[in-house]
């Protein structure tokens, strides 16, 4: 099940709820706008009116290829672009996931209710076992994992871009079955996806944006690199003279000016993309500049963070303390019900 979100009055609408929400992104590269988009924008507006645990999961980047020298870097950066994104470590509890090793311990008892053939179907399993050589069973489990990172807190809300929306459902799943062989325990958590932003291709213009697949622009990348990739991004492949009309709607870029632009951009953008009126770089440059204005502040309080390594230490320390103790709980529970052995 997936809930569009999109405006600020829908979520004052469901201002009164207080639905605890599960957010995570891997430290497996830059955090890129399309998880900017996609999920991290949410969590920020969302963090401001529900309880929320914010994860790093690196257990999860370890599906990929990655240099082990790197991985704490990395951690540490992710952190460092959330928080300057805008996420309030008062409001969400943001934490590195391998500083909760119960997450692991829960997904040892989900793999023990969850049939390979359902890991089999899934859509980012397929995608990404067709580009490995040798394909290993974390990157079929992975979803599992993530079903452990949710409902061990008992979240009931996932917001999450598109392509996470199957892995969601198979967590509704992972609980229903739980729930069926030990006894009501687990909520079925939702798939929140913004009603714009959900799918941002890569500037390729085909595939999913996407760290592993190097068609991304960074939310921290300085300003002429970031220009210097979007100046040459795919636009409406149709248009191939500055004279065609072009159709904005199959248009990467007039994708971006929706989320990035205010609607007067937005509406001017449509009308003369579609007669000329405008080429395809002109539409690039008032795309940049709005782009810049959201992500000028941002880099600014990334330098502050990176400057201050300590500050973030203690918000991932005490994330951590406080992530631990109610996976703790879960876990306390979850062995009852299994009827583990206890001395
Ligand atoms: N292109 C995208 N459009 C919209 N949302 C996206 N997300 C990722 N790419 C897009 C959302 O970002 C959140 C964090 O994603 P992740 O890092 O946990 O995993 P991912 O989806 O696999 O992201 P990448 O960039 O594609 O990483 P790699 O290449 O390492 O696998 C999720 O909510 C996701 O939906």
């Amino acid at each position: 099940m997936t809930e569009a979100l999109a405006t600020p009055q829908q979520l004052n609408h469901t201002m009164t709820k207080t639905k605890r929400a599960l957010t995570g992104i891997q430290p497996s590269g830059e955090l890129h706008i399309g998880n900017y988009l996609g999920a991290v924008r949410n969590w920020i507006r969302l963090a401001q009116r529900q309880e929320m645990f914010t994860s790093i999961v690196d257990y999860h980047a370890l599906t990929s290829p990655l240099d082990s020298e790197e991985l704490a870097q990395k951690t540490f950066d992710m952190a460092v672009a959330i928080l300057a994104a805008g996420l309030d470590p008062e409001k969400a509890t943001l934490f590195v996931q391998s500083q909760i090793p119960e997450v692991t311990e829960l997904t040892w008892i989900y793999l023990t209710l969850t049939p390979i053939g359902e890991l089999e179907r899934m859509t980012q399993f397929k995608d990404k076992a067709s580009r490995q050589q040798s394909i290993l069973s974390g990157l079929l489990t992975y979803p599992v994992l993530q079903a452990a990172d949710i409902l061990i807190f008992k979240a009931e809300e996932v917001p999450v871009g598109e392509d996470q929306v199957q892995h969601v459902e198979l967590t509704r799943e992972v609980a229903r079955k739980f729930n069926l062989a030990y006894g009501q325990t687990f909520p079925e958590p939702k798939a929140i996806v913004p009603e714009v932003g959900g799918r941002i291709k890569g500037l390729d213009g085909k595939t999913k944006m996407s760290k592993s697949l190097g068609n991304t622009i960074g939310l921290l990348e300085p300003p002429q690199e970031a220009w210097d990739k979007l100046r040459v991004a795919k636009t409406d492949p149709a248009r191939l003279r500055r004279s065609d009309p072009g159709d904005p709607h199959s248009c990467n870029i007039f994708n971006l000016h929706r989320n990035f632009s205010p609607k007067t951009t937005v509406d001017m953008v449509e009308v003369e993309c579609a007669r000329a009126g405008i080429g395809c770089v002109d539409c690039k440059k008032f795309l940049f500049e709005h782009m810049e204005s959201e992500f000028r502040p941002i880099r600014e309080r990334a330098a502050d963070y990176q400057a201050k390594p300590q500050q973030v230490k203690e918000i991932l320390a005490s994330g951590a303390e406080k992530a631990r103790k109610v996976a703790r709980q879960t876990m306390t529970e979850v062995h009852e019900k299994v009827g583990f052995y206890k001395p």
